[in-house]
């Protein structure tokens, strides 16, 4: 159970024998699980053909890994804590037998509904544990899982329902975060206006608000459980089956739907959770994630439980009903490793200390970030209020493409740097390139961000396009798993990852890509033309600045502001509204009219000294009209 690594010289030791021999490192990875059957090969496959396969020929269920395996000897220990919205609202904790329970039985309902095997599932709920319920009945009976964040709109539901052709929906009648009610019935219906390949929508009921219903196509999760067999014989699954599709955005076009595998996946989130955090049978661990993103489905979901822990399901913000809320249900549950993003810690750090002081935080050990780069006051205050100097911080650098993290300390045993990543994971071989494609060797250098080998974790595809996933991953460096992140490798060989080096944004750890907001503004009737660019924010990381042309007058910019923010919430979701607006009478091109977004970017930031090179543009005054402009 506990890491087989346990001290700095080792973790060198093993890593270099795990890129050397990165089949035989796997192998005995993958040996710690129940398999039906036993793999060929370990791995086949490569970056260049993009047809990477690990444990092919091996026969598994995941679930069997994280439920079953576990009852003859933890069937009491809790699985999840549930922690509702309303701190008031009463405890409920699930066991393993309870959870597998639930499990059997929903995978029941799933195949009395006519899922099998293959079938695409959409979820789109609440965080309580009936998503986790859904997430491992799917993979219980075969079908593949596709999250869809709750924060959402109608249209970004469809577009991926359609994307991956899902038969089902399972949603909630509606969900709470902090005084807000999501309707997400409602919104369902609205987005199954245009999935006509929906025909079965179960939903289960958390808030009780009033929803529409449609006969022969609606059917309530508790009724549909309630006559259900909690006996279910787990589907025996390929290795290189999948797993799941989860959508995320690159830097053109609608989001990718990410395929994972059976086999890989597992056995990659399972021995990342144990290295990294170095769990061990009595911890409590709470990862602050929401399931609808992959922090959610790998270390909420499936790493925990591959590993048997107790873990907490959280509903509510950290922001409710105070900024006191984190540290309270640290407390409460006596988390021992704790998991969050760095715009929590900003957004909580400026809150009263009082909050975190008035509560015990004496049982944490480990603390974890992720999703994007953590400033060093960030990490101090951290590493002080919240540790109070004892535990071990371990930021994660890794994507929805790799599955599970990438470059990070293992706790207590890599010595650590604010800001840095530090070091690749065992059988994981970073690298740096220079433009022309040539890796830079050394180290004080900087680059773009590679890795060089396949590992069992890393996405096989994007659902439906081949050659999506090879333009977006394996063409511009041959050879190499390209990550779209900038890094430096410091003079120590440390990894510190700049952030993307595309059009993609990372807005407090959301990754949005830049086209789909452009896209999204460019449906207003008023607007032309619009060009976002991230800029720098003290509790977002990075915050969305749209430039716009607009066809007539805009008298009053900060209603217009307002039209920009519905349109773009309608359209994909509130987390993509822009913080800035400004417009203005052209935007800066070259003569193959191609935005020069380096120059927006230094005006956003408001670096407006050191511009660079303008001559290239078409009509090089817009640049004066835009930084003599006024945003809102
Ligand atoms: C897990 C997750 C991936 C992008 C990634 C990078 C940024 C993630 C980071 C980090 C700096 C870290 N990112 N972890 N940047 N330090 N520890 O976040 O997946 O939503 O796909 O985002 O997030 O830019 O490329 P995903």
């Amino acid at each position: 159970m506990q890491s087989d690594i346990t001290s700095f010289d080792e973790y060198k030791k093993v890593h270099q024998q795990s890129i050397t021999d990165k089949e035989a490192y796997w192998e005995q990875k993958a040996e710690t699980f129940d398999w039906h059957r036993k793999w060929d090969k370990v791995h086949s496959g490569s970056f260049e053909d993009g047809n990477v396969k690990w444990f092919e020929g091996g026969k598994l269920n995941i679930t069997e890994n994280c439920l079953d395996r576990h009852l003859d000897e933890h069937g009491d220990k809790v699985a999840f804590h549930f922690e509702a919205n309303d701190p008031d609202e009463g405890p409920r904790n699930l066991t393993y037998s309870e959870l597998h329970e639930e499990v059997c039985k929903f995978a029941n309902v799933l195949e009395s509904k006519g899922v099998g095997k293959g079938d695409r599932v959409a979820i789109y709920m609440a965080m309580t544990p009936e998503i986790a319920i859904a997430t491992l009945a799917c993979a219980r009976i075969g079908a593949v899982h596709s999250i869809v964040f709750a924060g959402f709109s109608a249209q970004s539901l469809a577009d991926r329902i359609q994307d991956c052709d899902a038969e089902m929906l399972i949603t909630n009648d509606g969900l709470e975060r902090g005084t807000k009610l999501v309707p997400l019935k409602e919104i369902s219906d609205k987005a199954l206006q245009s999935c006509p390949m929906v025909n079965d929508v179960i939903v289960c009921q958390r808030v009780g608000n009033d929803i529409d219903w449609e006969e022969g196509r609606d059917e309530w999760w508790h009724d549909l459980m309630a006559n259900a067999s909690a006996d279910h014989e787990a589907e025996v699954m390929e290795a290189e089956d999948p797993l799941f599709i989860l959508y995320t955005s690159g830097s053109t076009g609608k989001p990718k739907g990410q395929v994972h595998t059976c086999g890989g996946y597992m056995t990659y989130v399972s021995s990342t959770l144990k290295n990294v955090f170095q769990v061990g049978q009595d911890d409590v661990y709470w990862c602050t994630a929401d399931a609808g993103w992959i922090t959610g489905h790998s270390y909420i979901i499936y790493g925990p439980l591959l590993n048997g822990l107790t873990g907490i399901i959280f509903e509510s913000t950290p922001m409710h009903p105070n900024p006191g809320r984190l540290w309270q249900v640290c407390e409460k549950y006596e988390v021992t490793h704790f998991y969050t993003s760095p715009t929590a810690i900003r957004a909580l750090m400026k809150e009263d200390i009082s909050y975190v002081r008035d509560c015990d935080l004496s049982s944490l050990e480990v603390l974890g970030t992720v999703g994007e780069p953590i400033n060093e006051e960030a990490w101090h205050w951290y590493d002080e209020e919240i540790g109070n100097g004892n535990c071990p911080i371990v930021d994660t650098w890794w994507q929805t493409e790799t599955g599970g993290m990438m470059i990070s300390p293992m706790a207590g045993i890599t010595p650590t740097k604010p800001g840095y990543a530090t070091l690749p994971l065992p059988g994981i071989e970073p690298a740096l390139m220079d433009e022309d494609g040539n890796e830079i060797e050394g180290n004080d250098v900087q680059g773009n961000l590679v890795i060089k080998q396949p590992w069992p974790g890393m996405t096989r595809g994007v659902w439906g396009n081949h050659e999506r996933y090879m333009n977006t991953y394996f063409n511009k460096y041959p050879g190499y798993y390209f990550t779209g992140d900038g890094c430096r490798r410091d003079e120590d060989g440390y990894y510190r990852i700049t952030g993307r080096v595309d059009d993609v944004l990372n807005v407090s750890g959301h990754r949005l890509g830049t086209a789909e907001i452009e896209n999204a503004i460019d449906e207003h009737n008023k607007v032309v033309e619009a060009a976002i660019v991230g800029y720098p924010h003290d509790v977002k990381g990075e915050g969305v600045f749209a430039f716009m042309t607009c066809n007539s007058e805009i008298a009053d910019p900060e209603a217009f502001k307002k039209e920009i923010d519905d349109l773009v919430a309608k359209i994909i979701s509130p987390i993509a509204k822009p913080d800035k607006i400004q417009i203005v009478q052209g935007l800066p091109k070259t003569r193959s009219g191609k935005i020069m977004r380096r120059i927006l970017r230094k005006i956003a930031a408001g670096e407006t000294d050191d511009l660079g090179d303008t001559s290239t543009l078409v009509d090089p005054s817009v640049v004066d009209d835009i930084i003599d402009g006024q945003a809102y």
